[in-house]
Order: C-alpha cells, then sequence, then structure tokens
C-alpha cells in the first residue's frame, strides 16, 4: 500500500489515501497512520467497507478499546462497538440518537479520558449529520498571553450527569442515568492546559459538554471564564466541517480537539447510523 495524506481544514484535519483498513497494514503504511494523527488529529479514510470486527480491530491500532457506559446501546454482538443510530425499528431505537450534539471531547469525565475515537458511517444521508471538530491546539496557541498565564495551572471538574441531566430537560430523548451508571462517574478533575502525552504540544481542555466549573474558583467567575474560553475556542477558524458519506471512517484525538454532531438537525425520518469505539488513554497532565 502506499499512502498519502492529503490536509482538509485550516489547520488540521486530514484524509489518508491509499489504506485499506479491511486489510492487515505494513509497518510503512501504519507508520505514516501515525505520524498522520499526530500532526493532523483527525483522520478521514473514506471509501472502506468494513464488518465491526475490522471497525474494532482498526481502532486497536490505537490503543485498547472500552464499551460505552450505555450497555443499552451495545452493538448486538460487540460490546466495543456504540450504536449511534436514530433510526427506531418496530418501535425500537437502534443505539443513541442523541450521541454527542454538543461540543465535547469523548469521555473528558472519567479520570482516563479517551485517547481517541472512531466513527464508521454506516448509513448516512446525502445532506447533513455533518461532524464538527474544533481544533484545540491552534485555539490555545492564538489565546493572548495574558489569559494562557491565568489558566495555567487552572485545574476543572468534569462530570457526566451533569451533561445527561441538561439532554434530559433540553432534548428530552434521553434516558436518565441509572443508579449504578451515576456511580460509575463521579468527578473527574483534569488540568485546562493539557500537554499532549505523545508530541508535548499544548491544547485546552475544557468542553461546554462535560466540564461543570474550575477547582477553587467562585461560581459566577467560573461562568465568566468558561464562556470567554469557550467563545474564542468556537470561532470559525477553529473549526471544520465533516461531510460524510457510507463507509467514511474518522479517527480523531480527544486531547487535541473537541467535536459535536448535528444529526438533531436532520429532518424527522432521516435515516444516520453509525459504528463508533473508543479507544483507552491516560490521566491528563
Ligand atoms: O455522530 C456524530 O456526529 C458524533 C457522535 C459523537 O460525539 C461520538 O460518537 O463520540
Ligand atoms: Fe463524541
Amino acid at each position: 500500500m502506499s499512502v498519502s495524506v492529503r490536509r482538509l481544514g485550516e489547520t488540521f484535519v486530514a484524509e489518508v489515501m491509499g489504506v485499506d483498513l479491511s486489510k492487515q497494514l505494513d509497518d510503512a503504511a501504519l507508520d505514516a497512520l501515525h505520524d498522520a494523527y499526530q500532526r493532523e488529529h483527525v483522520l478521514a479514510v473514506r471509501g472502506q467497507d468494513l464488518t465491526p470486527e475490522q471497525v474494532i480491530a482498526t481502532s486497536r491500532l490505537f490503543g485498547p478499546v472500552e464499551p460505552h457506559l450505555l450497555e443499552q446501546y451495545h452493538h448486538d454482538d460487540h460490546k466495543e462497538i456504540l450504536m449511534v443510530s436514530n433510526v427506531v425499528e418496530g418501535g425500537e431505537a437502534k443505539g443513541l440518537a442523541d450521541a454527542g450534539s454538543y461540543w465535547h471531547s469523548d469521555v473528558s469525565y472519567k479520570a482516563k479520558p479517551s485517547r481517541a475515537s472512531m466513527l464508521y458511517a454506516v448509513e448516512v444521508p446525502e445532506e447533513g449529520g455533518d461532524t464538527l471538530f474544533c481544533d484545540m491546539v491552534a485555539a490555545y496557541d492564538a489565546l493572548p498571553e495574558e489569559t494562557k498565564r491565568r489558566i495555567a495551572d487552572l485545574k476543572a471538574v468534569h462530570n457526566y450527569a451533569y451533561r445527561t441531566n441538561q439532554q434530559v430537560a433540553n432534548v428530552g430523548v434521553r434516558q436518565k442515568l441509572s443508579e449504578e451508571q451515576l456511580a460509575a462517574v463521579p468527578d473527574a478533575i483534569h488540568p485546562v492546559v493539557r500537554t499532549h502525552p505523545e508530541t508535548g504540544v499544548k491544547a485546552i481542555f475544557i468542553n461546554p459538554g462535560f466540564t461543570v466549573r474550575f477547582v477553587d474558583m467562585p461560581e459566577d467567575e467560573s461562568e465568566a471564564l468558561k464562556q470567554e474560553l469557550f467563545d474564542h475556542c468556537l470561532q470559525d477558524r477553529f473549526i471544520y466541517r465533516y461531510k460524510w458519506r457510507p463507509g467514511d471512517a474518522l479517527i480523531w484525538d480527544n486531547a487535541t480537539v473537541m467535536h459535536k454532531a448535528t444529526v438533531l438537525e436532520l429532518p424527522p425520518g432521516t435515516r444516520r447510523t453509525m459504528h463508533r469505539t473508543v479507544i483507552s488513554g491516560d490521566v491528563p497532565f
């Protein structure tokens, strides 16, 4: 295989060409993939035809795969795959319909957030249902020096129930967490400026989805700073809109990007189904 990489966004996101993820990749292809992942933060491999086993095997190229907290949405035969789907058949939802419909970094609510995530498009509409990505390295680099100093040693609380409660209230499609699920997701505390464990680059590591507040800061000040930082990050210049085709595989780095689904904006009845995995990560520093 001869791999080539083409930048899609201004500062990040690339398409990787010349790989067939259903086959065993040789060392050169693996190196090219990992290099591109470090540099580009989001990789798109288009035109794939992958079984669930091959989605899991591809994910494992980036580390161990962990099942999602919401076991009711696991793929019937593969607990490593979360069904992200708005399809309802015979009165039964085929998957999580509103997955990630807010800016977030996957699993930042755990002590060890996921290193990377993979989404594979099984069925997507011709138009819409795009996934948005935000480059948190570029956003960090563009901060005024004074703000960089202000946030350098800050920590923030991340919590999963915080988001779920808002989804239940605002969107109404999400089930409340069970007692057992709640117990599995206590607060997680992470640095606000995260150093990438492999490349050493710095990124802003808070997100509107799961970040509740800054540690040791009065509530109103904390809210104001969150808003200031999110307004900065969510400028068009840091955002890339990915338009899906069936057979697209996307892998992204949760230490350097936030993402957001737009599936709730689709006309009712539009079918969209993705296979999704998360790859385990380490404690952020
Ligand atoms: O479906 C999407 O566009 C993104 C869903 C998401 O946030 C995820 O799978 O982590
Ligand atoms: Fe997500």
